[in-house]
């Protein structure tokens, strides 16, 4: 069976080499030696101020919210993982979606100023599959407004936006470090500021407040990563440069003999690509469920992101329809990508969807 990702498992006897280590301690949570040492080998490998590890990458994006007090309306994106605005719902935010741009499929700058209202009082875009946003105009926009920015950069792993991280935008950047992902922990993800008093206060939010065995100071919840996803996001991370290339090499091989058939996200001039997923748009629906429905019948598992588009999620209750990514959303699929895919898979997948569409 081939899906549209397969989780990077670590060589064993590494894994295990840093699991000694919690056995040595006994530390298995709350802050332990291995979650301290994977935050510092990231915010040194990521080049960022503060990197503070969650269990996940949808409470990284709660605990955001909560630390830069967001409330009533947020404008965001239709075209994300459902993780992006029910956080929001969550929190008893409203998230108010504007428009994407088809070609880089990220928020349309040009729709978000019509939608800010008094009520607004963040904005909350995506950097989809991993490809920066206008982060200039957003930011501002954001300042102009006196907005918060926090950006669900949960795709965009390892990318730089002139030469910096992306990571680094916005009052805070969340990202994902899920079984899934190009970088992972099992379970896991982070909250990235450059603002060391609000760091200070979201590392104090994600253990519930405490300061120490005789004070809480502030309503908090339990965020924390424990000591196992730590010792995996290690060995993970040991592995990163061959991660990276294996899916680099892959990527390059599906935008070579596929081009001339799909369509590409038009990715950002200033920014690295990531290789963490190969979005390509069909001409419509059709041709999209005609080409899945080929591959599955080989066993062959590419994934619908992001379908439906956010605008269409019921207990969201919005009335903004967007038709851009309303379309987009209908003929997109993401292509098998991880760094074991066998170069004869890759070929199979390729001629598979060659030969569906001239059938179409
Ligand atoms: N914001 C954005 C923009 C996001 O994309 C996400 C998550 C979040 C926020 C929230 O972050 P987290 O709270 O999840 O950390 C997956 C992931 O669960 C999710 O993390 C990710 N985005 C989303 C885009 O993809 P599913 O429902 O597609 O996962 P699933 O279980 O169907 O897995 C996909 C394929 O991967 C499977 O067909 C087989 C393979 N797989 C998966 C797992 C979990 C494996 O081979 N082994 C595994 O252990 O959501």
């Amino acid at each position: 069976m081939i899906t549209v990702t397969r989780p990077w498992l670590p060589d064993r006897e590494r894994l295990d080499s840093y699991i000694d280590q919690v056995y040595k301690s006994g530390h298995l949570t709350n802050n332990g030696p291995l979650v301290r040492l994977l935050e510092e080998r990231l915010q040194t490998y990521l080049g960022v101020k503060h990197l503070i590890l969650v269990s996940n990458g949808t409470l990284a994006l709660q605990i955001a919210y909560r630390a830069l007090d967001v409330t009533g309306e947020v404008i965001t994106t239709p075209f994300s993982f459902i993780a992006t605005s029910s956080s929001l719902a969550w929190q008893n935010c409203k998230p108010v979606f504007a428009d994407i741009d088809p070609l880089t499929l990220n928020i349309d700058v040009d729709n978000v100023t019509s939608k800010i209202t008094p009520k607004t009082s963040a904005l909350v875009p995506v950097h989809v599959f991993g490809n920066p946003c206008n982060v200039e105009r957003l930011n501002e926009i954001a300042s102009k407004h006196n907005l918060k920015i926090v950006y669900d950069a949960s795709h965009a792993f390892g990318v730089d936006y002139h030469g910096k991280s992306i990571l680094s935008q916005g009052d805070i950047s969340t990202i994902s470090f899920h079984a899934t992902k190009l970088f992972h922990t099992i379970e896991g993800g982070a909250l990235v500021t450059n603002d060391s008093s609000l760091a200070k206060k979201i590392r104090l939010m994600i253990k519930c407040g405490i300061v120490d065995e005789e004070n809480i100071a502030l309503c908090g919840i339990n965020a924390k990563m424990h000591e196992l996803s730590a010792a995996m996001g290690l060995s993970v991370l040991d592995d990163i440069d061959t991660i990276k290339k294996n899916r680099a090499q892959i990527w390059q091989q599906y935008k070579i003999h596929l081009s001339d058939y799909l369509k590409f996200q038009k990715w950002n001039e200033n920014a690295t690509n990531n290789c963490a997923y190969v979005p390509v748009l069909f001409s419509n629906e059709q041709e999209l469920l005609a080409v899945k429905n080929t591959l599955n019948n080989f066993d062959i598992f590419p994934r619908r992101y992001f379908y439906p588009s956010l605008d269409q999620i019921n207990f969201l209750l919005n009335n903004n329809k967007c038709l851009v990514a309303d379309d987009v959303s209908k003929r997109i699929l993401c292509l098998p990508i991880y760094p074991n895919l066998k170069k004869q898979q890759q070929r199979q997948v390729i001629e598979l969807i060659k030969t569906a569409l001239k059938l179409v």
